[in-house]
């Protein structure tokens, strides 16, 4: 049994599951605007960060979800230069693009001003980035930002959003999947966070088939674990305004998952992903 005191608990109530982390202190509790935003100390897992009481981060884990979310698509991408992320207020996935040379802008585009604030003050090092001249922070709704957007801006679109419940479904619209469509250049590439293989299986598809309606060429899913979410194993789809290239570049920086290995094991499709996706 665990002492509810001492144990933050997410429960996957649709899967009959739940995760659990040891806390030893709270740090911050804020209502904003719009949504609740928690961050806790934990004795074994760094801070967590919540948001309406769903696990965002922890410091242990982040690297992993970070890493997966921008490597892959800028490695894939011959020159990315102007990257757009929608989501993504505490930083972690702009610290990964600006880890990429060729990158000269990298926007971020989140509603929650309090959410980048937080990360500021309690995870220092996903902001590292964050007064790098080529970086803008932006707190505006990235579903009308992108629908502003000059056709062809961005090489790389990155969606690092939360589930798909109430205003952030917007994000996995074919709509929406429409817009980044067109504020890509020739060679865009989409990645949006897509949720557990495991509990989340008729999402992912029914992303990819929105990205098709929504005029990608290709599109492909990278599935990687992710222990402090629903199931504990996690994926980002990939869409390719142009086919899917058959290589793609080498990081010669430092990373903690990614790696060339890792880009091409993590696009290995499950065989009941396959199974569902035959005709
Ligand atoms: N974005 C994906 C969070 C989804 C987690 N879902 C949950 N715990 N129910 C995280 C933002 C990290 N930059």
């Amino acid at each position: 049994m665990l002492n509810s005191d001492k144990w933050f608990t997410e429960v996957y109530p649709d899967d009959g599951s739940a995760l659990s982390l040891e806390l030893s202190e709270k740090l911050h509790h804020e209502k904003t605007p719009w949504q609740t935003l928690e961050i806790y100390q934990t004795t074994r897992f760094g801070k967590l960060m919540l948001l309406d009481g769903c696990v965002m981060l922890t410091g242990r884990d982040n690297f992993i979800y970070h890493e997966m979310m921008t490597h892959p698509a800028l490695c894939f991408h011959a020159s990315p230069e102007n990257v757009l992320i929608i989501g993504g207020g505490d930083c972690g996935c702009l610290r990964e693009v600006l880890k990429h040379p060729e990158i000269r802008q990298a926007q971020q585009v989140d509603l929650d001003e309090r959410v980048t604030w937080a990360s500021e003050k309690y995870f220092p090092e996903l902001c590292v980035s964050n007064n790098d001249p080529r970086a803008s922070l932006i707190f505006s709704d990235g579903v009308a930002f992108i629908e502003q957007a000059a056709g062809g801006s961005y090489d790389v679109i990155i969606v690092d959003s939360v589930d798909p419940v109430g205003q952030a479904a917007r994000l996995y619209s074919e709509e929406f999947y429409r817009s980044c469509y067109a504020g890509l250049s020739e060679n865009g590439i989409l990645v949006a966070q897509s949720e557990s293989p495991l509990f989340h299986k008729d999402l992912i598809l029914s992303m990819q088939s929105r990205m098709d309606d929504a005029g990608f060429k290709d599109a492909t899913t990278l599935f990687f674990p992710q222990c402090t979410y629903p199931s504990g194993w996690w994926s980002a789809s990939m869409a390719f305004k142009a086919s899917k290239p058959l290589t793609f570049r080498t990081v010669d920086f430092e990373t903690e998952y990614y790696n060339n290995d890792i880009h091409q094991a993590a696009q290995a499709k499950p065989q009941f992903m396959r199974n569902a996706t035959e005709d």
